[in-house]
């Protein structure tokens, strides 16, 4: 049986749920939903991130002590899990004993290879990013120095543990380069992100020279205690970056290599957004290999929403609640909105009048008036029976010509995260139908033609029950809903039942709207 590993970042518990996360989240989602649907063994993965300074902080600052914080906020992340409908097989926090235990086994493994040695560092870090920066890359603001990302930095000097990053730069280059299918190629996508990895590599290789020391990266700190102990060095806790990363395989079973899960192991791809690409496509793979696992296979990089046109942030008080959302306009619309909107790897506005475009004419007028016009004919022109499977007369031909390519051409775009093209697709042959059923009008049929009435609904049944097949993933309840409304037993929601035709006679329950309108101001 084919096996899918999929995952999200794990989310710093410094603050609530934003919609960053329901995002990224989200995404994965609907994959592994997908994945099961055609009958792969999914494991997905969702956690919480609670070590490092910057939760040490947030701890500080709502005056509770570390653990008892992460407690608390890493219970908000697995409330947003269940509210938005998320499928995830596990949820890590990286405060537990299993967790703490791989990171240990880990760091002991790099250090068994020589890829870790003891030195000192000085620098400039940047507590909210977790992350150190060179000079070069610094802006100052009356007298304060910021990164890139608008982080304010500040001077670190300490005696660190340094990972041997530099070494393996080259054979990073060398991975991200292989053909498509090379079992050591690691896939960076969307090709924009891949090019700026390859490019800040080459960049650092040219500076320094393959193999500098200047390329290393400091992976331990002395100057705070929030964190797993480095083995042997107790007055050292792990760079948050080396522990967080870890966590994708703690959750698979390592080091135990007759763990049940470690067959899921290398993950099939690691959701991110494009702000922590470079911890997955260049940290991570280089830890693993220099501790001898494979590393993942794939890395996709999402953009950023802003509201109404704005950059989000705390500040400016402009945070977007996943939760408010799916409270007003219910979980399903949010979630098609959400991946349908803006294409997957680009930045994209959030803006009510777009979603209320989106959800009015695309789920309400196209896909709930072309189920419940068929449905409630069906109910009262055939005594709410479905009619028999009808030849496919010449009519019907475009009806049909979209239908039987659309599983493939939906898989297609998913395994490349083109989710929004995965719904476009979708969605233009839901127009074809509503077009089908314009031309058909099966409601005048009544009168002239009660043998091709009958066929044209049943067509049309056949037709929505494909659509609320591979609409599963995106809008679970809905289409639930939906396949019960065509009468499709639970057991027959899979493609590979899409080619058994239900039973002439089948029963159908009397058709309830399935989406409500949103008024535009
Ligand atoms: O980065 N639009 O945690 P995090 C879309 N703990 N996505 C957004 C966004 C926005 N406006 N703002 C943030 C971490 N995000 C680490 C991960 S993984 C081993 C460790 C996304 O809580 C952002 O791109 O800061 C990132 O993927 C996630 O939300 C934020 O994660």
């Amino acid at each position: 049986m084919s096996r899918s590993y999929i995952t999200t970042p794990i989310y710093y518990v410094n603050d609530k749920p934003h919609i960053g996360h329901a995002y990224t989240s989200l995404a994965a989602d609907v994959l592994a939903r997908w994945k099961r649907l055609e009958g792969h063994e999914v494991f997905f993965l969702m956690g919480t991130d609670e070590h490092g300074q910057k939760v040490e902080k947030a701890a500080q600052d709502a005056g509770l002590d570390p653990q008892a914080f992460t407690d608390k906020v890493s219970q908000s992340f697995r409330e947003l899990a269940t509210v938005m409908g998320f499928s995830n097989d596990d949820f890590i926090r990286t405060t537990e004993p299993r967790h703490k235990a791989a990171c240990q086994a880990l760091w002991t493994e790099l250090a068994k290879r020589d890829e870790i040695y003891l030195g000192h560092y000085e620098g400039w870090y940047a507590v909210r990013d977790e992350a150190f920066y060179g000079l070069d890359e610094l802006t100052e603001r009356d007298g304060v120095k910021y990164a890139p990302s608008g982080a304010p930095v500040a001077w670190v000097k300490e005696p660190s543990y340094f990972f041997r990053l530099g070494k393996w730069l080259p054979e990073l280059l060398r991975r991200y380069d292989l053909p498509a299918g090379h079992p050591e190629r690691i896939d960076i996508a969307p090709e924009s992100r891949r090019n700026e990895v390859i490019a800040f590599i080459k960049q650092g290789i040219k500076d320094f020279g393959a193999d500098s020391p200047k390329l290393d990266l400091s992976i331990s700190r002395t100057s705070f205690t929030w964190g797993v102990k480095v083995p042997g060095d107790e007055a050292h806790v792990m760079y948050v970056w080396l522990d967080a990363l870890t966590n994708y395989i703690t959750a698979a079973g390592y080091p135990d290599a007759n763990a049940e899960r470690w067959k899921f192991w290398p993950a099939d791809i690691h959701f991110v957004g494009k702000d922590i690409v470079r911890f997955h496509t260049i940290y991570w793979p280089a830890f693993l290999l220099a501790a001898g696992i494979p590393a993942a296979k794939r890395v996709f990089a999402h953009g950023w929403w802003t509201n109404e046109g704005q950059k989000i942030s705390k500040s400016l008080g402009n945070v977007i609640d996943p939760l408010a959302l799916v409270e007003e306009y219910g979980l399903d619309p949010v979630r098609y909105f959400l991946l349908r909107e803006v294409p997957f790897g680009q930045d994209g506005d959030f803006s009510r009048a777009a979603l209320a475009r989106r959800l009015n004419g695309e789920l309400a007028d196209a896909l709930g008036n072309l189920a419940n016009r068929t449905l409630s004919l069906i109910q009262r022109n055939c005594e709410g029976k479905l009619p028999a499977v009808a030849e496919v007369a010449e009519a019907d031909a475009a009806l049909f010509a979209g239908l039987n390519a659309l599983v493939g051409e939906v898989a297609g775009q998913l395994n490349a995260q083109g989710f929004h093209l995965a719904l476009e697709a979708v969605m233009a042959a839901v127009r074809d139908a509503n077009g089908y059923i314009t031309v058909q009008a099966p409601w005048a049929l009544k009168k002239t033609d009660l043998v091709r009435m009958n066929a044209v609904l049943r067509h049309l049944h056949t037709a929505i029950r494909a659509y609320a097949t591979v609409l599963q993933p995106f809008m679970p309840g809905t289409m639930a809903a939906l396949l019960d409304q065509l009468a499709v037993p639970e057991d027959q929601r899979g493609f590979a039942a899409l080619a058994t035709p239900l039973p002439e006679g089948t029963a159908l329950p009397p058709p309830a709207p399935l989406f409500r309108k949103i008024e535009v101001a």
